[in-house]
């Protein structure tokens, strides 16, 4: 299993699970003008990260089928949740990550995708770094009193890590957030987390 990644992107989850599962699998560090080659958009034609490509050539894209893939690839793992509505709380969280919450930095990161006037780039930019807090408050309200997502670990959890760390960078108020710090600090204090962003340079 080849997994292609950009440092620090949501492939980073991938990353995560891919080295909490423990199996062999290799990682391919994708330049950002390298998306947009030919070759690469044979593998992931949306030219993005992540992408997944198994020994005899199979290729699967989007994080969400990645992560589900990868789960149920490795039961022994335990990251897909107990039974149909354990997948289903993962699935849950997980959804409000890639859907709600990922597209809201898109604008965030590049705003001239949207918009062309540079200044109002910048208020595209500063407005969706407002908007951001009230989804971080709603996952603060979840992890109270658990120490994952749905209480016991599971592929939504890398997720969270990656966007909390861009929330960070990106001067996102969390303050008084207290249990997403304390999973922020239990993350990178994790040996897969670290042999993951050891990897990607970060
Ligand atoms: N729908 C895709 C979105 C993936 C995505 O947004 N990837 C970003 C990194 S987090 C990317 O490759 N961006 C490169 C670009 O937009 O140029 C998925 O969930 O896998």
């Amino acid at each position: 299993m080849k997994l292609y990644y950009l440092p620090g992107a949501c492939s980073l989850s991938d990353h995560i699970v891919l080295e909490w599962i423990g199996q062999p699998y290799e990682s391919h560090h994708v330049a950002r003008e390298e998306l947009g080659s030919p070759a690469y958009l044979q593998l992931n034609p949306s030219g993005m990260v992540p992408a997944l490509q198994e020994p005899d050539g199979w290729v699967l894209t989007e994080n969400v089928a990645i992560l589900n893939y990868l789960a149920d690839k490795f039961p022994l793992a335990g990251l897909g949740g107990e039974g149909a509505r354990g997948r289903a709380e993962v699935n849950r969280w997980l959804a409000y990550l890639n859907s709600d919450l990922h597209p809201l930095f898109k604008p965030v990161f590049r705003p001239e995708r949207f918009i062309d006037d540079t200044a109002a780039q910048d208020a595209l930019r500063d407005k969706s770094i407002q908007r951001l807090r009230a989804y971080y408050e709603r996952i603060d309200t979840q992890l109270h009193g658990r120490d994952w997502l749905t209480g016991t670990r599971s592929f939504a959890d890398p997720y969270l890590f990656v966007v909390l760390r861009w929330a960070m960078g990106k001067g996102v108020d969390l303050s008084g957030l207290d249990n997403l710090a304390r999973f922020h600090r239990r993350m990178m204090e994790d040996a897969g987390v670290k042999a993951a962003m050891e990897q990607e340079g970060l």
